[in-house]
């Protein structure tokens, strides 16, 4: 069946086999084809709430950048936000396509009526905090955003791989800074290792739910919108980053940790899911204070977004009567 139409209603039980099969078979859905009103739907809140997540991201390293410590750092840390802002753009793009306009989703940031990554609620207080959240920040969400290179949905996963790109350079360079501070002085020692004590686990939490309290994943693996679920993409991440704070002589915060000869992975502690619902409830340290910094942020373009409109219907207006001549 040819499920290249939007003309049939959303819930056609037909469409939606020939919908399933299609995406068995590999196959990307692009924005022109039929689609399940409810594959849209967990399209439309995972993507914007991931595009939300890199621009609110933005902020608690915005906050280093007048206090970096060298120009080099300085440069990075401008490359590294600008790249994340950019990362927001590309992401509200693609949820365009889906039929929701970028208005919408801003407001819906705005009104705190859509999500954004929790981690982004935690403060940053000392410079080995940029080296944190480049290493583990950047690194959880490269562990989950190769997985959604393989999305079903062609605009997400194209622009994953683009992302995930850039991504991967952020994290070097955070580890890049954990490594000077780690053999550095005594005080960057210590710098180093209360940044690790405080971002460890909210990085972990950055997953999501255990997948028995998942109320997402099932769904969205049989859509292949997820490919991985939360709790083995955490576990992957706790794989690969342990052997790397090792390696700074850095400890991990987990009095459980411990290498699994058996399993081949490391058995570990458990998240304070009470601190994790709290933070992605409103209540962390800092969502109040984010929330309001991304307001006055909108509200304080309004007239760059006013001038380029303008700019943009004179420029229409030219070209019409150029045309008509
Ligand atoms: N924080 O059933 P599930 C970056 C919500 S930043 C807040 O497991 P799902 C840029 C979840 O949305 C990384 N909310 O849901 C950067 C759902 O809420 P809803 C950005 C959370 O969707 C780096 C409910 O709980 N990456 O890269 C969190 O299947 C450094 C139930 O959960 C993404 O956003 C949380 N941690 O799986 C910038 C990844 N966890 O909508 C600066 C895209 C769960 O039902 C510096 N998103 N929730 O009301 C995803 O992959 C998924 O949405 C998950 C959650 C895995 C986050």
């Amino acid at each position: 069946m040819d499920t290249n139409k939007s003309n049939v209603a959303e819930n056609d039980p037909q469409f939606e086999a020939a919908f399933q099969k299609k995406i068995d078979a590999e196959i990307k859905i692009e924005p022109r084809d039929w689609m399940p009103a409810g594959y849209r739907k967990t399209l439309i809140r995972q993507m914007s709430q991931h595009a939300h997540s890199e621009i609110v991201g933005m902020l608690p390293e915005g906050n280093w950048l007048t206090r970096a410590p060298s120009l080099k750092r300085k440069a990075i840390l401008m490359a590294k936000i600008q790249d994340e802002g950019g990362h927001g753009l590309y992401l509200y793009s693609a949820t365009e396509t889906l039929g929701i306009s970028r208005d919408e989703m801003y407001d819906q940031l705005h009104t705190g009526k859509a999500k954004y990554s929790s981690i982004f609620n935690y403060p940053t207080l000392n410079w080995a905090d940029m080296g944190a959240i480049g290493w583990l920040v950047d690194g959880a969400a490269i562990t989950n955003q190769i997985a959604l290179c393989r999305c079903s949905y062609g605009p997400y996963a194209r622009a994953m791989v683009k992302i995930c790109k850039e991504e991967s350079f952020h994290q070097r360079q955070g580890y890049e800074i954990m490594m000077n501070m780690a053999q550095g002085t005594k005080e960057q020692r210590e710098m180093a290792q209360d940044a690790i004590n405080r971002w460890w686990w909210p990085s972990l939490m950055m997953f999501g739910p255990h997948d028995a309290d998942s109320t997402r994943t099932t769904q969205s693996m049989t859509w292949k919108i997820k490919r991985t679920s939360n709790d083995e993409l955490r576990q992957k991440f706790v794989d690969a980053t342990v052997p790397q704070a090792h390696y700074l002589g850095l400890d991990v915060p987990d009095d459980k940790l411990a290498w699994n000869e058996e399993k081949k992975s490391y058995d570990w502690g458990e998240i304070d899911w009470d601190e994790f619902r709290n933070v992605v409830a409103g209540n962390g340290l800092c969502n109040r204070e984010r929330l309001q910094t991304r307001r006055d942020a909108h509200d304080g373009g309004k007239w760059v977004r006013d001038a380029a409109l303008a700019y943009a219907e004179k420029q229409k207006k030219r070209t019409a009567a150029k045309k008509a001549a």
